[in-house]
């Protein structure tokens, strides 16, 4: 009888020490678990950039998983393409902004102005740009508003552009800016997308030159990013380590808008 008392007196000394173990890691993790609420809770919340909003170790993480996705796609990612048959007659148009006309807008005025690094700017005709090797694409072309189309467009790679007017210097910057001749459209790239191999300033659409709808003379066709990237009617291109000012970036769409 008093072995077993004895006995008895031991177990409910296990199981209050252990309880109260369990009780002491429920506590110490629900601590934990509310301090690093706190934590995050009293950290600084980003004001500017697509992570506005957000605290800055989320934000951090964010950055992470845009640089990882921005690394991956622009450099080893191509975009699918399909046969000219496949592309639209009809092509949709989406939105004016920049291109909307009072007076038609001067093809023959029109000049690209290329913004170098040196703070002198080049300015190139739309025949100097025809001179260079033409480049096609028929790819399904998609808007950030939920649709997507395949079409055809034909223009000047990107790429060698940069390489025909010695821009090489310009395109060690991070970021390629873009804007309408009125300056009402604008967008920013990371310069690794700008140079992907399916960039194209593009002059034509179905083999024929960009009607004025479409971005008449010169637009950008940049298969890695959505509708919203593919700037009509570009006027001036410009080069930094800053970002440069992007019309739907300002609006709260994500600013590298990629595929
Ligand atoms: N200058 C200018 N470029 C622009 C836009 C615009 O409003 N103005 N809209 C963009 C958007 S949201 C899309 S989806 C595509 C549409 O191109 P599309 O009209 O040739 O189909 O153009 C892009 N480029
Ligand atoms: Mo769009």
């Amino acid at each position: 009888m008093e072995k077993n008392k004895a006995e008895k007196q031991l177990t409910d000394k296990q199981i209050n020490r252990r309880t109260f173990i369990s009780f002491a890691t429920f506590l110490g993790l629900g601590g934990a678990a509310y301090g690093g609420w706190r934590w995050l809770y009293k950290s600084p919340v980003e004001t500017t950039g697509i992570t506005a909003g957000a605290h800055a170790p989320l934000r951090r993480a964010l950055n992470k998983t845009e640089l990882f996705f921005r690394n991956f796609f622009s450099n080893n990612h191509l975009v699918k393409t399909y046969p000219k048959s496949m592309a639209a007659k009809k092509v949709r148009f989406n939105s004016d902004i920049g291109i909307e006309e009072e007076k038609p807008f001067d093809l023959a005025q029109w000049k690209l102005e290329v913004k170098k690094a040196s703070g002198e700017s080049t300015y190139v005709t739309l025949d100097e740009l025809k001179a260079l090797p033409k480049t096609e694409i028929v790819y399904d072309f998609k808007c950030v508003e939920g649709w997507d189309q395949i079409s055809y467009w034909g223009g000047v790679k990107f790429a060698d552009f940069i390489t025909h007017y010695g821009l090489d210097k310009e395109t060690q910057l991070q970021y390629v800016g873009m804007e309408t001749p009125d300056k009402t459209y604008y967008i920013g790239l990371d310069t690794p997308s700008a140079m992907h191999p399916q960039t194209l300033l593009a002059y034509e659409m179905n083999e024929m030159p960009l009607p004025a709808e479409h971005g008449a003379p010169l637009r950008l066709i940049i298969p890695v990013k959505y509708g919203i990237k593919n700037l009509k009617r570009i006027g001036s291109i410009s080069f930094s380590n800053t970002r440069p000012r992007d019309y739907w970036a300002e609006l709260g769409y994500d600013y590298y808008s990629g595929l």
